[in-house]
């Protein structure tokens, strides 16, 4: 329908108006704008995928047998580092389970920043507090009897060569040079100094750069129970090492003889910044958790703790 005018504006006018009309309409049809439809269709793709990578630590094969212990340790959702289920839910931890630990499932093994085998879940129980599965493991004689190793399903991290090795004995000498400063720099009295116990020293590559970085444990304790515990990342300089990381720690063991102390388990580059996260088990009042380290500028700093167990 065309009002019986011959004015040319107003004829424009009512074309702009009926555009308008037309306009409105269809948006009344459409309300979502289509990246908004786009991003609903993402939205709905992502609620689909599983909720995550999880990455569990590996321990107790060996030779005799493959039969090794997984504990889950971190998730990694959309770059972020979250907890595999919630502490002290027996129901979460069973639907879990029934996910990522299911009778079948297959990881691949990590050592040292790269794939070095796999491990296929057998079984998994509630330990005292938290559930820990058993897997198959085949790690090609890669992981040396009693250390541990990562297991993830994921199928982007690892994908570099394994570089993790014992110390040499000249890097072992050098790194107890750097241990006698760090504990005469924390008022280590120097009648001490012959207790230094290593409890493990490995080297690794954290950076790819192919020069070997230093992790180790080590512990004074008097007859009296004193203890000084003093876990250490250290960078290559020269034929020395020089500090990157130490977390130093001074406390009488409890009568129950639990300590504090800090241990290296492995290595994983989570976030694809080239430089592998540090992995420790943490002791604790006939308890164990997980932390993990990583560096940035610089530095390296504390990311995450999960429990592992507590009795
Ligand atoms: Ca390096
Ligand atoms: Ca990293």
């Amino acid at each position: 329908m065309m009002p019986k005018t011959s004015n040319k504006n107003a004829q424009a006018r009512w074309h702009a108006l009926r555009r308008l009309i037309v306009v409105l309409t269809l948006l009344s049809f459409f309300p979502a704008s289509p990246e908004a439809e786009r991003s609903a269709v993402t939205a709905s793709v992502q609620k689909s995928e599983p909720a995550g990578s999880l990455v569990c630590v590996v321990s107790g094969s060996d030779a005799e047998s493959s039969e090794g212990n997984m504990d889950a340790v971190v998730l990694l959702t959309n770059g972020k580092l979250n907890q595999p289920y919630s502490e002290y839910n027996e129901a979460a931890q069973r639907k879990f389970a029934s996910e990522y630990f299911a009778t079948g499932k297959s990881y691949r093994v990590t050592f040292g920043g790269g794939e070095v085998g796999s491990a296929t879940i057998t079984s998994f129980d509630m330990g005292c507090n938290n559930i820990h599965a058993k897997a198959k493991v085949h790690d090609n004689g890669k992981i040396p009897p009693r250390l541990s190793a990562l297991a993830t399903d994921s199928d982007s991290l690892g994908r570099k060569a394994s570089a993790r090795r014992p110390p040499t004995q000249p890097e072992r000498e050098a790194m107890m040079k750097l241990v006698n400063q760090v504990y005469g720099a924390h008022k280590t009295a120097k009648p001490l100094f012959r207790l230094i116990t290593t409890t493990n020293l490995t080297a690794t590559d954290l950076d790819g750069d192919g020069k070997f970085e230093m992790i180790g444990s080590f512990v004074i304790q008097t007859i009296s129970k004193a203890r000084r515990d003093l876990f250490l990342i250290a960078d290559p300089a020269g034929k020395n090492f020089k500090v990157a990381f130490e977390k130093f720690q001074a406390y009488r063991l409890p009568p129950e003889g639990f300590d504090s102390a800090v241990d290296f388990v492995d290595q994983l580059d989570l976030d694809g910044d080239g430089i592998g996260e540090v992995f420790v088990q943490q002791h604790g009042f006939d308890a164990y958790s997980y932390s993990i380290y990583k560096k940035t500028n610089g530095r390296w700093t504390h990311v995450f703790t999960a429990a592992g167990d507590a009795c």
